[in-house]
């Protein structure tokens, strides 16, 4: 599918030249606990694999490590280092948006390059970054993230066939680079990749683009969140958010966060989630609310600041990023209904019990609040339930939960809202309450429009948000 050139997509990016004059960046690492192994390891890549000519400074900011060694024998070792580094120290437990804001605050090159403190920057992953970012300063940049095992610290090249997505709970998410982005760049996999959100933890992003978009959402707390913030918000004001393919730095990827919450981690990153949702998303939060029921009674604070930033920068809707940036979206642009999906003679929902991809959907008892209960009957005739599709692949077969393809194929549904069918187009088959063996599991069965084939499509209603 791919000429040999492009399968050599690697021995071109080192072919690649860059201008002498690249803008100078500050690296700024947050850390809390941080190991010295993993801390150190960063620190030194960043200074034996990048330009010195192009490095500003490294800014460490500490916030609030509680070990020993992190506090004066990690000012004395940097000390000695060739590249200037400064320790930052917060002085209460701040979380990652703050302390970034801090370091981004102190520093001084003209880019500002945001690292997690267990990263190996390798050789020539700065370049091509600066290089994007001097053509176009309003261009925020990601290298590929390559994995270090947290169990061998093996080092694994990361894809650069997929991008930045998120789910309607709001979690971010690697996917599939499509087609239509392949086309755009003709095949030629060195050039950027254009993604729709960015994992966080690493970036590179001009100082006065940074500051003119409005950094970060100072009301959020701690961690989470930010990135789907920071990402929408870059698309919607006018900005471009990538994926440089020729750079690479790897980070250990950790099975748990080790950030202990003030409060606990769910009920911060809700409230993060709800600011996000309020200030960027339009109507398209309900996807959130209703698939995330109990968040609403989470408190978000005052959004004023940031909504007035979002007129202030005259920024895009939410539509509009759905529509340009972001097609193969999880959250459809367009859609019937989002809600139940009721069957006529049991009174019973659809139902995804919780279960994951490649298992069967369920029915039970309706409950109306949402949650596993929440499908949606899209304009491209999807039945979605977050990131999931209803997927028949057999003759009177069960349905199943696939990632959805967007290649219409098995996933592709009639409704009828006159007989109240929902026909799988490719079987001719009609959705029926269940098979003979399990009545929990629905499956497709030749139409007789009867009461057990019949479906209500209602939108749930959302509970008061306030
Ligand atoms: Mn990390």
């Amino acid at each position: 599918m791919y000429s040999d050139s492009v399968l050599c997509s690697l021995c071109r990016c080192k072919n690649k030249l860059y201008p002498d004059n690249l803008p100078r960046t500050s690296v700024v690492i947050v850390f809390h606990n941080e190991a010295w192994s993993t801390l150190l390891r960063t620190v030194h890549s960043v200074i034996d694999r990048s330009p010195h000519t192009l490095l500003e400074e490294i800014v460490l900011v500490d916030d609030a490590s509680e070990r020993d060694f992190l506090k004066r024998p990690l000012e004395q070792y940097v000390r000695r280092l060739e590249v200037p580094v400064r320790v930052v120290r917060m002085e209460q437990r701040s979380g990652l948006i703050r302390a970034r804001l801090k370091g981004a605050s102190l520093s001084t090159g003209q880019v500002i390059t945001f690292l997690d403190a267990h990263c190996e920057c390798t050789t020539g992953w700065l370049e091509p970054l600066l290089a994007r970012i001097k053509q176009d300063k309003s261009t925020v940049v990601c290298p590929i993230i390559d994995v270090i095992s947290d169990d061998t610290f093996e080092y694994m090249a990361g894809s650069d066939m997929t991008y930045g997505g998120f789910n309607w709970k709001l979690n971010f998410r690697w996917y599939p680079v499509p087609q239509r982005e392949m086309d755009r760049r003709k095949g030629d996999r060195t050039l950027p990749v254009r993604t729709p959100t960015m994992a966080g933890g690493l970036f590179s992003i001009d100082r006065d683009y940074f500051q003119e978009i409005g950094t970060y959402d100072a009301g959020m707390d701690i961690w989470g969140g930010e990135n789907l913030e920071i990402s929408f918000r870059i698309w919607q004001c006018g900005g471009t958010l990538e994926i440089v393919t020729c750079s690479h730095v790897g980070h250990v990827f950790r099975k748990a966060t080790p950030y202990t919450f003030p409060g606990g981690t769910g009920q911060i990153i809700n409230k993060n989630n709800r600011r996000l949702a309020e200030v960027w998303m339009d109507e398209f939060k309900n996807f959130f609310y209703i698939i995330s029921p109990g968040v609403t009674k989470v408190d978000y604070g005052d959004i004023t600041s940031r909504t007035g930033l979002r007129q202030k920068l005259q920024c895009k809707p939410f539509s509009w990023y759905l529509e340009n940036v972001y097609p193969d979206s999880q959250i459809p642009r367009h859609y019937y209904s989002l809600g139940e999906i009721r069957n006529v003679e049991t009174n019973q929902c659809l139902d995804n019990m919780a279960r994951k991809e490649n298992e069967k959907v369920g029915i039970f008892n309706c409950h109306g609040m949402g949650g596993n209960q929440v499908f949606s009957y899209t304009a491209n005739k999807e039945i979605r339930t977050d990131d999931l599709c209803l997927d028949v692949s057999k003759l009177n077969g069960p349905v199943m939960m696939l990632k959805c393809h967007h290649l219409k194929g098995n996933q592709l549904w009639d409704y009828d809202p006159v007989k109240l069918s929902l026909i799988h187009v490719n079987s001719n088959q009609c959705l029926d309450k269940a098979n003979e063996e399990d009545s929990q599991v629905p499956c497709v069965k030749d139409c007789t429009h009867t009461r057990s084939q019949q479906w209500l499509l209602r939108n749930v209603t959302l509970p008061e948000v306030f």
